[in-house]
């Protein structure tokens, strides 16, 4: 396998790209994306047997279960940030170490559609608070330690956008090249 060919695996969507400013033209499709992402995730796992599960989306890459559960525990985070920027002042947030988390043994144990249910859930936590912000809302920050930058609430909307179509594009592209649909 061509480093191309790994690099279209890894990222079907294309890497994260920081948009340069706020557009609020956009935001209706980027809300949009995250009112969808859990009825994606539905389609993502519909008809799936527990070894087409286990399979890596790419070699040496995360099965699909470990990525359903990913974005759950992802979005959970997203969420909770989401609150500490709109009620404390640019908030230090805890940065998690997501490998390690998607080898914790409930990752094995408990069924994706578990998963799928917390995203309907945050998701629709998620949108009720973000379609009701202010345009000043949206440049309260939060501090990430580990980029060791500030994070505009327009910037963490833009990301779990990209988050959620880069997961999803990992177990869509996946079913694709194996025919399971
Ligand atoms: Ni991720």
């Amino acid at each position: 396998m061509t480093d191309n060919e790994l690099e279209q695996l890894r990222y079907p969507i294309g890497r994260y790209e920081k948009p340069a400013a706020f557009d609020a033209a956009q935001l209706p499709e980027w809300l949009g994306v995250l009112r969808a992402l859990p009825s994606w995730m539905d389609a993502c796992i519909e008809n799936l047997d527990e070894q087409q599960l286990h399979t890596p989306y790419r070699p040496g890459g995360w099965t699909i279960q470990q990525v359903v559960h990913h974005v759950a525990d992802s979005h959970l985070n997203a969420y909770i940030r989401l609150k500490l920027a709109l009620t404390e002042d640019n908030p230090t947030v805890a940065p998690y170490d997501e490998n390690a988390w998607a080898t914790l043994p409930d990752v094995e144990a408990v069924p994706v559609n578990v998963s799928v249910t917390m995203l309907h859930t945050i998701h629709r936590r998620l949108v009720a608070v973000l379609e009701r912000l202010s345009p000043a809302d949206m440049e309260r920050t939060y501090f990430h330690p580990q980029h060791q930058r500030t994070f505009p609430i327009w910037e963490l909307i833009a990301l779990y956008v990209w988050h959620s179509r880069h997961h999803t594009g990992h177990i869509q592209q996946l079913r694709d090249r194996m025919g399971w649909w």
